[in-house]
């Protein structure tokens, strides 16, 4: 525990810098609050909202054991008499700083040539997470500070997660339905909202920041701290930097005369997380985490930290743990209480591997973390790092290299990361900066997906609180789908793995839940899942499951892997069965709808002010789900020879389904009605669900409602704080064939939605009152952005007899002169190498898994038609000027 106190005693500062802020927070959180429920039309209860922000503590999820509580106090204590002693000014300082040593840079003379599209690289330490070097295999996650004196590296585990498995459903509310749906039609929806609360009950639903809850949330499994004993010496030519195309997290600097090199990966072939310093020094290592740990000193050269999570009753939950090996071959290494002093001769090997005991639908599955941490370690124990480091390597390499982009430099190419965001932000060009980003996307999904795990959460896998915000789940009204947008254009398929996986895994708990609330066939998950596969109600957007079918049919659009599809297949029918059953014939117009649902996270005003809604009957969004899946399971059973009646079914009701249309305004309607949208600007666009992801709506086949869904687009605008909004309008105004907008829209999320390490930021002030968050999803769905404004490949004609189209820089920014891409993926088993020059395509090559007789290629309004053999290079408008 001492070494805890410490720690906290060294971090003080932020501790001070919080509590300064705390009152601040609050009102502005209150106030935000009060604003976005009264421009709902509903009642703000002050003590309500106050009492919930009270109860926001970020960093607990649960009980402090005795000897926790202890520390925690001394902790405190001490920083209090650290604030005392404090001058005024540091107090009042806005933004929380860590002990961040001073340091100076090195000089731009010496630093190592830096590629400006692979390469991210600052002149000073991190002092917050957001400015941390993110590095990952897909399991384990950390996040390196670099602090010359007082480093801090966060580490992640994907499965550790508090609640358990129970039973959530509560049945039988299904006899309400026919009610609420009559309600619904006569526009009853105060009514219909209080029958379904009898209706779609929960037992124990997901709690945000209100407690525990079962279902839990994932949290950061803790942080290594390594002190160095020499803090007097200055520290100069400092750098640190991620190089994205190997995950090598590097910090370099001087002490005095003395080099130091610090350098991190995390290995996927082996397993762990390596570390390696160079240089003669004295160290003290420790790990801590906010609460429900031990540290342990064990064999003299580890150290092992562990502990049971909330299980959501309070009782002992998932067993974790994480075990640090330190090698020293030259130097020594000492248990001192719960911490190692380490005496330096030369280079110290840290290993670090972290298990839990989660068995769940994915994970490595052992009962015995204690001894998976061992084993790990042991494996690895007699490898030398340049073994450890080139295995790693080669594996990411495999992955990353699939793609490459080139974008022109500015002289604003060549500043450390951090800067080129601030003169980017200022109005400054940097192409580059532009193809850095989409790059981080690729090495953050090849980073926190890999196969045999659990998919990327709400922020991958890196975490470092326990109470992550929004449980750190999974959302199915865009943001788990958005993470997997850019695995198949981006040439990562096994990275989408784990989401087919997940997908299947819904499908036992989705089809009990399916049953007890609307006594039908097939599966169902609502808004949101986690890890124990939680499906019951929460928010009534229901499509979220036919949203998640579309991620298979896409897996095999771009692979036509027949044997992918027989496997996939039943999940989709199953999905079908449910709708099938659900769906109903709305009084006024006889088309088929959903209900109750919800357009995700929006609502209407009812006519002459008789209130407003976020429930409703069929949503704009839905149908154009059911249309595409019920499309896609056609087609699907068709390829497959099988159920023949299914077919014919679904063909039946397909027309039915209530169609898009076009209110007075010119825009896509939302709703059923052309009700009045309550928030104009929401972030939410779920209507142009048909333009982007699906592709029911185009510019070439249904001019008059793409015009529309421009128009809706048009009205929402930028959502200032919110990046997955953002990423997801540079994919839809890409549909557009609009290089302006998508060129505006990348300037919006470099501008303000990225953070210094390139992390993509969510700024919830209405939703949280937490401030600059992390999500990555808007990361991941930039890239699918950029990926699908230099090649788009979804088929055109409309409907079910759709032809594959090749669109060849469909919307390519005039701030984009010259360019080249390598190694996209289109729909039909393609990959392609783009280039252009003066804005002009000048080289286009195409290689096919597999013999195509005909397929159409489409590059500034000329079609050609191209006869593509397998595996032989194919070039498409072959230019003269190509050199
Ligand atoms: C959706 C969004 C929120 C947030 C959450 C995780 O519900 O509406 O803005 O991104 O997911």
């Amino acid at each position: 525990m001492k070494k805890w106190i410490l720690t906290s005693i060294i971090s003080s500062s932020i501790v001070l810098v919080a509590t300064a802020n705390e009152s601040e927070k609050k009102a502005e959180y209150l106030a935000n609050k009060k604003k976005n429920i009264e421009s709902r039309g509903n009642k703000y209860d002050e003590k309500q909202w106050s009492d919930h922000f009270d109860a926001q503590d970020l960093n607990k999820d649960g009980a402090l054991s005795a000897e926790e509580k202890t520390a925690y106090k001394a902790s405190q204590k001490a920083s209090k008499n650290t604030a005392k002693k404090a001058p005024k000014k540091d107090s009042k300082q806005r933004t929380p700083k860590l002990t961040a040593t001073v340091v100076t840079p090195l000089a731009t003379a010496k630093l190592p040539a830096i590629d400006p599209v692979n390469t991210l690289w600052f002149q000073q330490p991190a002092d917050s997470f957001t400015q941390s070097l993110v590095i990952g295999n897909g399991r384990l996650g950390a996040m390196v500070y670099g602090d010359p004196t007082q480093e801090q590296i966060v580490l992640n585990d994907k499965s550790l997660w508090s609640g358990s498995k129970i039973e959530h459903d509560i049945a039988g509310g299904h006899v309400n339905l026919p009610q609420i749906r009559k309600h619904l039609a006569a526009e009853e929806f105060d009514e219909a909202k209080k029958l379904m609360r009898g209706a779609f009950k929960v037992n124990h639903g997901p709690a945000y920041g209100q407690g525990i809850s079962p279902f839990g949330r994932y949290q950061t499994l803790g942080k290594l701290h390594l002190s160095f004993a020499d803090t007097k010496e200055p520290i100069t030519d400092y750098h640190r930097q991620l190089d994205l195309s190997t995950g090598l997290g590097t910090v370099s600097y001087k002490r005095g005369e003395q080099a130091f090199t610090r350098q991190h990966f995390v290995s996927a072939p082996d397993q762990v997380f390596v570390t390696r310093l160079t240089g003669t020094q004295k160290f003290t290592i420790s790990m801590d985490r906010p609460e429900r740990f031990k540290t342990e000193a064990v064999n003299n050269n580890e150290l092992v930290i562990s502990g049971h999570l909330n299980d959501g009753f309070e009782k002992d939950g998932m067993h974790y743990v994480g075990r640090l090996r330190v090698i020293a071959p030259k130097g020594s290494v000492k248990a001192e209480g719960n911490t190692l002093n380490v005496d330096a001769k030369g280079d110290v090997i840290l290993l670090f591997a972290a298990a839990t005991d989660y068995q769940g639908i994915a994970g490595r599955a052992t009962a015995d973390p204690l001894a998976a941490t061992t084993a790990d370690l042991d494996k690895v124990s007699n490898k030398s790092f340049d073994q450890l480091l080139s295995a790693q390597q080669a594996d990411h390499q495999q992955y990353y290299k699939r793609v490459s982009i080139k974008l022109p430099t500015t002289e604003n190419s060549a500043c450390a990361t951090d800067v080129r965001l601030k003169k980017y932000a200022e109005g400054g060009e940097d192409p580059a900066l532009a193809a850095l980003f989409f790059n981080m996307g690729r090495y953050l999904i090849i980073s926190s997906s890999r196969p045999g795990e659990l998919p990327a959460n709400l922020q991958g896998v890196w975490a470092e609180e326990v109470h992550t915000m929004w449980n750190g789940d999974y959302h199915f009204n865009i943001n788990t789908q958005m993470n997997y947008w850019l695995t198949m254009p981006c040439n990562l398929i096994e990275m989408n793995e784990p989401m087919i996986n997940f997908i299947d895994s819904l499908v036992e708990p989705g089809t009990k839940t399916a049953k007890a609330y609307y006594n039908t066939r097939g599966w169902i998950a609502h808004r949101l899942t986690n890890v124990w596969g939680y499906t019951s109600p929460a928010g009534m957007d229901i499509g979220g499951a036919a949203w998640l079918c579309e991620h298979l049919w896409e897996q095999y659009a771009f692979t036509m892997d027949k044997d992918f599809l027989k496997k996939v297949y039943p999940i989709m029918k199953s999905s079908c069965e449910f709708y099938i059953d659900n769906l109903y014939e709305e009084p006024e117009n006889k088309w088929l709808v959903t209900g109750p649902s919800a357009s995700p996270e929006t609502g209407f005003l009812l006519p002459d002010g008789k209130g407003q809604s976020g429930i409703c009957a069929g949503p704009t969004i839905d149908l154009q789900q059911l249309r595409e899946l019920f499309g896609n399971t056609t087609q699907a059973a068709e390829i497959l020879g099988l159920d023949e009646d299914l077919r014919e079914q679904l063909a039946e009701m397909r027309p039915r389904i209530a169609p898009n249309q076009i209110d007075s305004e010119g825009r896509l309607q939302e709703w059923l009605k052309p009700y009045e949208t309550r928030e104009p600007g929401h972030r939410h666009v779920s209507p142009l669900y048909g333009l982007y992801p699906y592709y029911e709506i185009t510019p070439e086949d249904t001019p008059e409602m793409a015009k529309a869904a421009q128009a809706l687009l048009e009205q929402r605008g930028v959502a200032q704080s919110t990046g997955w909004s953002n990423a997801w309008k540079i994919n839809l105004w890409a549909r557009l064939h609009n290089p302006e907008q998508t060129s505006a829209f990348i300037r919006q999320m470099l501008s303000d939605n990225a953070f210094d390490n390139l992390l993509s930021r969510f700024r919830p002030e209405r939703e949280g009152g937490k401030k600059n968050l992390f999500q990555i999803e808007a990361n991941l769905g930039y890239t699918s952005g950029v990926a699908e404004m230099l090649l788009q490949s979804h088929p055109t004609g409309g409907d079910l007899d759709a032809k594959p189209l090749i669109r060849i820089l469909p919307a390519l920014p005039k701030n984009w002169p010259s360019g080249k891409v390598t190694g996209l993926r289109a729909r039909g088993g393609i990959e392609l190498d783009i280039e252009w020059k003066d804005g002009e395509l000048v080289d286009c090559e195409l290689r096919a898994d597999h013999d195509i007789p005909l397929l159409k290629v489409r590059y500034d309004g000329t079609t050609m038609d191209l006869s593509l053999k397998a595996g032989k290079p194919t070039k498409a408008f072959a230019s003269k000027d190509a050199e």
